[in-house]
């Protein structure tokens, strides 16, 4: 039958964020036919996505951009070391123009089903404006933190005022003069939101339901001359990063934190909050045992505890800021710019949600158990169903029709993060089990992609059709990204790292903490070992009549 929506395309990839580009473009440089299907109504993702008052990156410009084209490397300019939302989504909306890569891009088209055909060896895929394709690999590149969630409170539908979600903003962006705001939620989103809402809202009012770290960001315009010299020598630098912890080039740490003398260990400290040039993983890589030893761990804490101490006018906020219920970082830390100083404005407060839960919204704003608020405009900076919300979300069927959803019931399980037993030559990018969102996104991004696309190509020279991870790979990567996860203080953390922030979520630790240079190796083996771990086939022969 030939129906004019109906397209047979080598790889459909789901998603034209950082991954899905950069996916569309080394397939199709491999000679594969591509289709893209993006629901936003432009490239970009998160950084489409998220256009709250405050959005930055907090991984530095120049370690957050794509390293594989040379010449885009040189030719782009970054104007700060955390540039706001609009120079990302222009720099993503450059490569797509750059790499012409639109044309094989549909927009504002969501996919809503996709199911593997044993008898084809294809996936059969359906969106929400009735495309129906079939695709020899199917690439999930959804993102790990797309799935936004609004908190499950009675009445939002009641609410008068406006309503946002900070990963949903409006495009043309929201005028909070004059107003009355509540926000929910203090984590990056709302750490980064809060202080520029504070200087339109005439009262604002914060309900924190858990503190964060909130380290400053010492966010400044990039010197030209160190562009310059970081260009000089960006393949360096995109190695290391490539070979570290954290996809981010700093120094290893070389001692316990305990090995350290109080001194010691306070001027580190103090090096990395003032210093104009830190980044997100310092304080985590400042010492071997940060992330494995609570009393190491603690060091830190208290160090950051005291800085709000001194920040904050009101003993009382001051106190309610202070995190003590869960080790520094095993909640994503947070970077900052007049993030705690907000607290000391007249119309601001802070309503700490565990000692007062919100009970529900009504028409005129929000009721706690012990006070009714009325707001004008609710923003929610509630965060997302991280890492298989967005995958979870679509009708995945492998073989014999089974759902990724159902098989994922009691926690994902993948192979490297990158494929799912019974899934055949479905990928997914920056999967649960990859490090992912414990990583720069953009080095992992950039590994996962290229190590599909040699997946691929591997397979089609030699001749052969399908990919897919066996069960045992799936048992023992599963196992160890769980093993790796329990030897750290992560696991003792209420966090979307653990899926505590979705009622009824079962609670896994979901991303790899081996670290990006060594799972990098670990796939790198398992390539160069003819795919050890996945079976790998050939067409069947049509069956004799
Ligand atoms: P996060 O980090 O998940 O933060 C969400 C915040 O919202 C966090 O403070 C939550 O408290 C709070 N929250 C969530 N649900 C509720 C309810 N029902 N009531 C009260 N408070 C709630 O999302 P972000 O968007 O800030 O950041 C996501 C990532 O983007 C970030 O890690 C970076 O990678 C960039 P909780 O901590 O769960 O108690």
């Amino acid at each position: 039958a030939t129906d004019t929506n109906s397209r047979d395309v080598d790889a459909v990839v789901v998603g034209a964020g950082l991954s899905g580009l950069y996916l569309l473009h080394r397939l199709r440089r491999q000679g594969l036919t591509v289709r893209v299907f993006e629901a936003g109504d432009g490239v970009g993702g998160t950084w489409y996505w998220n256009r709250y008052p405050g959005a930055r990156v907090d991984v530095k410009s120049m370690d957050y951009s794509y390293s594989f084209d040379p010449d885009l490397e040189q030719d782009w300019v970054w104007t700060e070391k955390y540039p706001p939302q609009e120079e990302l989504l222009r720099y993503l909306e450059h490569v797509a123009d750059r790499f012409d890569l639109y044309r094989d891009i549909r927009l504002e088209t969501r996919v809503t089903e996709a199911s593997w055909d044993d008898s084809t060896d294809r996936w059969h895929v359906r969106t929400d404006r009735g495309d129906q394709v079939t695709a020899q690999f199917l690439v999930m590149a959804t993102g790990c933190l797309s799935a936004a969630k609004v908190p499950e409170v009675p009445g939002l539908e009641t609410f008068r005022g406006r309503w946002y979600h900070t990963g949903h903003w409006p495009r043309e962006g929201v005028d909070f003069s004059g107003r009355r705001v509540g926000v929910v939620g203090t984590g990056s989103s709302g750490v980064q939101a809060i202080p520029l809402i504070a200087e339109q809202a005439t009262e604002l009012t914060v309900f924190q339901r858990t503190p964060n770290f909130v380290l400053p960001a010492r966010n400044h315009p990039i010197d030209p001359e160190h562009q310059r010299s970081v260009k000089a020598r960006y393949g360096e630098v995109r190695e290391a990063a490539r070979q570290s912890a954290f996809g981010i080039a700093v120094p290893a740490p070389q001692k316990s934190a305990l090995e350290a003398s109080p001194e010691e260990r306070e001027s580190r400290f103090e090096q990395i909050w003032y210093d104009e040039d830190n980044n997100l993983v310092d304080m985590l890589t400042s010492y071997t045992d940060m992330i494995t030893s609570r009393e190491a761990n603690d060091t830190a804490a208290q160090y950051v505890r005291d800085r709000i101490a001194e920040i904050v006018d009101d003993p009382e906020v001051a106190a309610m800021l202070q995190p003590t219920d869960h080790p520094f970082g095993t909640k994503r830390p947070c970077l900052g710019t007049n993030y705690y100083e907000t607290f000391n404005l007249p119309h601001v407060r802070l309503v700490d949600v565990r000692r007062d839960p919100i009970v529900e919204i009504t028409p005129t704003g929000l009721r706690t158990a012990a006070e009714d608020f009325e707001f004008d405009a609710l923003v929610f900076a509630t965060g997302f169903d991280a890492m298989t919300g967005a995958l979870t979300a679509v009708d995945i069927r492998g073989r014999d029709g089974v759902l990724l959803r159902e098989k994922w019931a009691a926690g994902p399980r993948t192979y490297l993060g990158l494929q799912v037993a019974g899934f055949p030559n479905l990928f997914t990018i920056t999967g649960p089990g990859s490090p992912s969102v414990l990583s720069n996104m953009m080095t992992s991004i950039e590994q996962h992609v290229e190590w599909v696309g040699d997946a691929i190509g591997d397979l089609r020279a030699c001749g052969l059709t399908t990919i897919e991870a066996t069960v045992e790979a799936e048992d023992a990567w599963t196992r160890h990204v769980d093993e790796v996860g329990h030897t750290t203080l992560y696991p003792t953390a209420n966090s979307w790292y653990m899926g505590d922030n979705v009622p009824g979520k079962p609670r896994v630790f979901m991303p790899y903490i081996g670290g990006v240079g060594p799972y990098r190796q670990r796939c790198t083996d398992v390539a160069a070992c003819g795919y050890e771990g996945f079976v790998r086939s050939a067409a069947r022969q049509p069956a004799a009549a």
